[in-house]
């Protein structure tokens, strides 16, 4: 039998399995197309983008691993996150960083960046029918510092307000453009190495920082804010904290980034979904994977990853929350650490929306625990595995390991020449 028999075969099966427990298949398998993943483009140059500042000092954010063959340019970013798409089904959003406007070769700071410098992103999305994310940039620059729009220096200050505001109205522009909603994150790595006699001076200058930069209403973008356990150098403290943004974002309406590596390693992510769906409006999602600390490896279909997916389907909230990639690992394949990461997303998906959910419902609403626990535990081992086969083969894209062959391939004829 030729494998696609053997996977649309086993399709039928596995349908008629899960219709046993009440779940429709195919309603999930449509579901889960339209689940559109915010992919990073900085996975594709460790966080590095195409400024001419000629320092690339100021600390904030860092990527480990010296993998050959990041992308050193637009042209070839692009080229690669073209060939990632080919690797996953769905339609997807790319993620940009004001870092990675096309400069032209200029130096262009952080303060001077506008929309301009991202036509021809919004012009190749376009081409590509991607949608496109931004993210203000204030780390990786000589004025980062350990503090940006907290910082008690008013210069320093006003440059990364002014920097932020630019920022919101590149992503106007970008959100216009693509007739869809531009998010934008705004994330500062503004904290302390050591203890600090100043914590809430520092978070009344932020406070005041963001009102200012979000003085302008806008209708094509969209505003997120990321908190921050700590930041590598800066441990004692962080500014930006999760009560800090929390609070912030219920009371100036605003959506709530959360990162999956950013917390106590011991708290769980999914049990926040549906706590601040009672709040805020939206939820972006940066799906990490914390080992030890905020160490940005590359997303897997663990523990942490399923319930979360779960969340948000039992909360009905895929139309609020957004889901995002947010890793940078330049220890191994680049293209490969994309495409786990985003099919290790994709599966999430796909087993929470293959959860006998109303059954499971109906035994909780009888009081019946045990049939409860036992009927979450059959669902982890029903098959999934070959609906998500299903999946790929109608998608066009290389179904289970066959992608592994095809990065190898990319590697050997593009990547590998980089040097
Ligand atoms: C850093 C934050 C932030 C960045 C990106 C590059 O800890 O997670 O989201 O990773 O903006
Ligand atoms: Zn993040």
């Amino acid at each position: 039998m030729k494998k696609e028999e053997i996977i649309r075969g086993g399709y039928e099966i596995a349908k008629e399995r899960y219709a046993t427990l009440g779940v429709n298949v195919d309603l999930a398998l449509e579901k889960l197309r339209q689940l559109s993943v915010s992919i990073h483009c900085w996975q594709a140059d460790d966080v590095t983008g195409f400024e001419n500042l000629g320092s690339l000092s100021g600390g904030g954010i860092m990527a480990t691993g010296n993998y050959p063959g990041k992308a050193r340019n637009i042209d070839e970013i692009r080229q690669d996150i073209e060939k990632v798409l080919t690797l996953v089904g769905g339609n997807h959003r790319l993620n940009l960083h004001a870092i990675y406007g096309d400069f032209g070769g200029r130096i262009v700071d952080r303060d001077q960046v506008e929309a301009t410098h991202f036509t021809g992103w919004m012009q190749w999305a376009k081409e590509k029918g991607l949608k496109l994310d931004f993210n203000s940039t204030s780390f990786g620059h000589p004025k980062s510092g350990d503090l940006t729009l907290a910082n008690p220096d008013k210069a320093i200050r006003d440059f990364w307000i002014e920097h932020t505001k630019r920022c919101r109205r590149i992503a106007e522009a970008i959100g216009q453009f693509q007739g869809d909603p531009c998010i934008m994150n705004l994330w500062v790595h503004d904290g302390m190495k050591d203890l600090t006699v100043n914590r809430y001076c520092y978070r009344r200058i932020l406070e005041q920082s963001l009102d200012e930069v979000f003085t302008e209403e806008y209708a094509h973008m969209k505003d997120c804010l990321e908190a921050k356990l700590f930041g590598i150098g800066l441990e004692s403290y962080t500014v930006g904290s999760y009560d800090f943004y929390l609070s912030y974002c219920v009371n100036r309406k605003k959506i709530v980034t959360l990162d999956t590596g950013h917390f106590h390693l011991s708290e769980s992510i999914a049990d926040k979904i549906p706590s601040l769906l009672c709040f805020v409006p939206e939820i972006m999602l940066h799906v990490s994977r914390p080992i030890r600390w905020d160490s940005d490896h590359v997303t897997i279909l663990n523990d942490d990853v399923a319930e979360l997916a779960k969340e948000i389907v039992r909360a009905e909230a895929l139309n609020r929350v957004h889901v995002g990639l947010d890793y940078f690992d330049a220890s191994i394949n680049r293209l490969g650490a994309y495409v786990i990461g985003i099919r290790a997303t994709q599966k999430a998906f796909l087993q929470a929306l293959l959860e006998p959910t109303a059954l499971l419902r109906k035994q909780e609403a009888d009081g019946h625990y045990f049939e409860r626990l036992a009927l979450l535990e059959e669902a982890k081992s029903l098959p999934w595995n070959v609906v998500w086969d299903y999946f790929c083969l109608t998608n066009n894209v290389a179904v289970g390991e066959d992608y592994i062959a095809e990065i190898q391939k990319y590697e050997r004829e593009v990547t590998s020449k980089r040097k």
